[in-house]
């Protein structure tokens, strides 16, 4: 059996219902093989980042913890997608049903075609760490050495990137 770890997750929609699709994704994380949710950011409405044309996104975060290795992790999340978005055709950044990515996995660095970890962009994105310091604060990213407070710091002011806090009922 693996050993159990801790795993953060970026969540995000931004068609359909995107608050209602988010809480099907986490649903759905929660039953995936011997990986268990145990802990859910607030909800943030937020500004489409790298294609701009396309509708503001629903974004949150996910604590989980899981026996499955990062790569056993991965495949379960791609099988949600691929399940809850209705087999839509991907365009990279682009609008989506349901998106679900690994951005720590403990302290695992991994460069590998497949995955890579920590999420190479996650420094870079309001929508990915606002949501996580509610949950994580204080985590140190593996090769940055910074914590997510940090990391959301540097950037936290910069255009194009507002993130606002989910009201349920909004549009
Ligand atoms: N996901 C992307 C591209 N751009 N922008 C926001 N605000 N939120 C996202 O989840 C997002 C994005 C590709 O995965
Ligand atoms: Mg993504
Ligand atoms: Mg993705």
């Amino acid at each position: 059996m693996n050993p159990m770890a801790i795993a953060y997750l970026s969540i995000g929609s931004n068609l359909g219902n995107r608050y209602d699709n988010c809480i099907r994704g986490r649903k759905t994380v929660d039953t995936l093989d011997q990986t268990r949710v145990v802990a859910t950011s607030p909800f943030y409405r937020t500004e489409p980042v790298g294609f701009l044309d396309q509708a503001w996104f629903v974004n949150g975060a996910l604590k989980i913890e899981t026996r499955l290795d990062p790569f056993e992790l991965i495949d379960g999340l791609k099988k949600i997608e691929l399940l809850l978005g209705q087999g839509e055709k991907e365009v990279r950044f682009g609008p989506r049903i349901i998106d679900l990515d690994i951005i720590l996995y403990g302290e695992r660095v991994v460069q590998t075609d497949r995955l890579i970890l920590p999420h190479p962009r996650m420094h870079k994105r309001c929508f990915v760490l606002k949501p996580l310091c509610d949950i994580a604060s204080g985590i140190v990213h593996p090769t940055m050495e910074k914590t997510m407070e940090q990391l959301l710091l540097q950037i936290e002011n910069n255009p194009g990137q507002e993130v606002r806090v989910y009201v349920k009922g909004d549009a």
